[in-house]
């Protein structure tokens, strides 16, 4: 008996020397022992005589989130605020608070930052080291408090640190498609997190987790509903449940928003109309958000899908979408709010490229939104696909608010069950040159509002996030979750920055860990375009569910909706003709782009189809004609999925065992998919090249109408309408 008890012991301090993984249910913020010792006596010296403030509940949170991070890391039971002395190693207060001998120190640079930014720096204070943690707002002191323990879990120095950072978007916000019934639009991680039923009384612990995640990357908002909306949310009983969620968000600095129905003066206030222009549904309006104020001073305002896929809108009553936002924008003025219009538009009357119609209808309008406006625009004009070129929006609307949205949860790339690092392909469109100004303008510097002086900015990411208990479905989604919250805070930051920050977070600094599993992650965006929608391809996936391939789907009502719509495959070759001579898509970017993006020999081959109708046998940069270049690209995406496993394999020793087992049986999925994809892709597009796989490539192992024959009516996350 006593044997074997040593043995356990023995057998978990060898198990803990090589493991550096947190479960999986747990986020990158639990942290975990700092296990090198020289770091650690660091870390335990500058928090030995540390002196913060309780003054206010963000202050709080700040408070209990250093002790959290102690208790965890350092091993230290209980953080005390001693009284500010010439023995203190560190001060984390808001400016207003500092004590006036130091913040002479720190004051010029804080003086610097935006609001919410925070400054960290080693000053020299009576000949010893002081680390303050600073800023205008306590908001900010919450943001540097989880910036400074990201660096800990990083094993970073703290001595002789400057650090300075403020948020560069205002509104960095959450959008979760999660409907009243707890199902979530496009959801694959389980139900919503907001139990409805239960609240406001029941307030489940998930919910402060949720807020502290958020806080911890910078986030500041969160719209708890889907953008197809059902106005009983607006509704008095629901606003009391919305306030519930407002109170446990608000110590960390985030704010509740709602989808607003716009319809909803008629279905829930029993009015006869819900034109924008008419003076009972601006009254009604105004009320509404008067009373939805009152229970929540700090909502944040309104998110708006109008006249999009069914949804109503001004349109119903031959209004614009200026007349319909700005109508909701006057209703949420008075209290400082804003509303969110969204520009995913497009219309089954509308005979043209669906590619074309946001901009068509948005542009003519630039310049005529409310200050308190933010048009939300999709990375791309189509729809969250593995990729695609930068909406043309971004840089065509100078006097317009634009703000970005990205999908964090994977409609088109795989659900849950893909490894998928999105920062990857969040960067490749931040970072797209608009080419509206000679010297070079990004889309980060259009919606970081650097290129057109905008008032406000914000970027919108949708969530992810469910009652899984890993939270994201795949435990690598938190990846994605967490990459989303930086890239709002900072547009700039590189996918390869996010992913070093968020493996050593959440597994430790384990060079042997990071360095291939950094590699893992920035190459797995490239697998997906590869196995999925290679040199351009798009909208291909089976119909509705949007899960695995389905690029034979041509009879569905709305054109745009079918694949075949998209890929345009016929005996002379593949892709859409958005050049000149077809459907003058590219003309909608700035000149040196149309004109580059215009001829298939200077369009980058990774969006080849995307603008060109191709011959099978055009050839590629390599030599090889387009057919064999395809089916090569599915390949090699096969192939990375293949090493990705490989890679996973090899990190057994790191990790967790059942935090292993759980992404290598994913891993097992995805590559199976992979090779789903490809094989079905390959045989449709067959039948038109009439040529054979080129070498490399294998024969499939089913037939095509074996492929579709699949039928998935329980795919997660579809629309019961759909
Ligand atoms: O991506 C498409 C989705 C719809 C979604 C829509 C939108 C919320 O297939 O499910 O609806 O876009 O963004 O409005």
């Amino acid at each position: 008996m006593h044997m074997r008890f040593m043995y356990c012991i023995l057998f978990a301090l060898l198990h803990m020397g090589s493991v550096s993984a947190s479960g999986s249910n747990d986020l990158w913020i639990t942290y975990r022992k700092v296990e090198d010792a020289k770091v650690s006596s660091e870390y335990r010296h500058v928090f030995s005589n540390i002196h913060f403030s309780y003054k206010s509940p963000i202050l709080r949170s700040a408070a209990e989130e250093l002790q959290l991070g102690v208790n965890g890391m350092l091993g230290q039971n209980k953080v005390v605020s001693l009284p500010f002395s010439d023995t203190t190693t560190m001060v984390i207060l808001p400016q207003k608070e500092l004590p006036d001998s130091l913040r002479s120190l720190v004051s010029m640079e804080l003086d610097q930052l935006s609001k919410d930014g925070f400054l960290i720096k080693s000053v020299s204070y009576k000949k010893r080291e002081v680390l303050v943690l600073s800023a205008q707002t306590d908001l900010g002191v919450l943001y540097g408090t989880f910036h400074l323990l990201r660096k800990m879990q990083m094993n970073l120095p703290l001595s002789k640190t400057a650090i300075m950072e403020s948020p560069k978007i205002d509104f960095r916000i959450l959008n979760h498609w999660d409907n009243l019934d707890r199902t979530v639009e496009r959801g694959y991680a389980g139900f919503s997190i907001w139990n409805w039923h239960k609240l406001p009384d029941y307030k489940d612990p998930r919910y402060k987790e949720y807020a502290r995640a958020n806080a911890s990357i910078g986030i500041n908002g969160t719209v708890l509903t889907n953008v197809n909306a059902n106005a009983l949310v607006l509704t008095p009983s629901y606003i009391e449940k919305v306030r519930a969620l407002a109170e446990i968000f608000r110590p960390y600095g985030i704010r509740v928003y709602l989808t607003a129905r716009f319809s909803a003066p008629m279905e829930i206030g029993g009015l006869e109309t819900a034109d924008p222009l008419d003076q009972k549904v601006i009254s009604w309006w105004k009320q509404k958000t008067a009373d939805i104020y009152k229970e929540i001073p700090d909502f944040g305002g309104f998110l708006i899908k109008a006249n999009s896929e069914g949804q109503p809108g001004p349109q119903n009553y031959g209004r614009t979408h200026v007349d319909g936002a700005n109508m909701m924008a006057d209703a949420v003025a008075p209290f400082g709010g804003m509303v969110m219009w969204r520009a995913f538009v497009y219309s089954d009357q509308d005979p043209t490229d669906r590619a074309k119609q946001a901009y068509s209808e948005f542009v003519p309008f630039d310049g005529r939104f409310r200050d308190n406006v933010l048009v939300q625009v999709k990375n791309g004009a189509i729809d969250f696909q593995p990729r695609e070129p930068f909406h043309p929006m971004f840089g065509a609307m100078p006097s317009t608010q634009l703000m970005m949205e990205f999908q964090i949860t994977q409609e088109y790339l795989g659900f849950s069950t893909h490894l998928v690092f999105l920062p990857k392909l969040f960067q490749e469109v931040l970072e797209a040159d608009t080419y509206r100004r000679e010297q070079g303008a990004t889309v980060a510097n259009v919606v970081d509002g650097s290129l057109h002086s905008n008032k406000i900015t914000g970027m919108a990411g949708v969530a992810n996030i469910g009652t899984d208990l890993n939270w994201t479905g795949h435990p690598f989604g938190q990846a994605n979750w967490y990459g989303y919250g930086r890239m709002a805070w900072d547009p700039y930051t590189t996918a390869e920055t996010i992913a070093d920050e968020w493996l050593k977070m959440t597994f430790g600094t384990n060079p042997k860990f990071i360095e291939p599993m950094t590699k893992l992650l920035l190459d797995s965006r490239e697998a997906v375009v590869n196995y999925m929608t290679p040199l351009g391809l798009h909208h291909i996936m089976d119909t509705g569910h949007h899960y695995g391939p389905g690029p034979w789907i041509g009879n569905l009502s709305r054109p745009e909706w079918n694949p075949t719509y998209y890929h345009r495959a016929d005996s002379l070759g593949i892709g859409f003709d958005r050049s000149k001579s077809g459907s003058n898509a590219t003309a909608q970017y700035a000149p040196a782009l149309s004109e580059k993006w215009g001829d298939p020999a200077t369009t980058p081959e990774e969006l080849l189809l995307w603008f060109h109708h191709l011959p099978w046998d055009y050839e590629l940069k390599n030599g090889n004609i387009l057919w064999n270049g395809i089916a090569l690209k599915y390949q090699e995406g096969v192939d990375q999925v293949k090493r990705m496993g490989e890679t996973w394999e090899k990190m057994e020793p790191y990790v967790e065992s059942s935090y292993h087992q759980e992404v290598a049986m994913l891993l097992g999925i995805q590559l199976k998919e992979s090779q789903w994809w490809r094989d079905a892709c390959l045989l449709y597009f067959q039948q038109f090249s009439k040529r054979p796989l080129p070498k490399g490539v294998p024969e499939p192992t089913k037939t095509l109408e074996e492929f579709k024959s699949l039928k998935f009516p329980f795919a997660p996350g579809i629309r019961p309408q759909w």
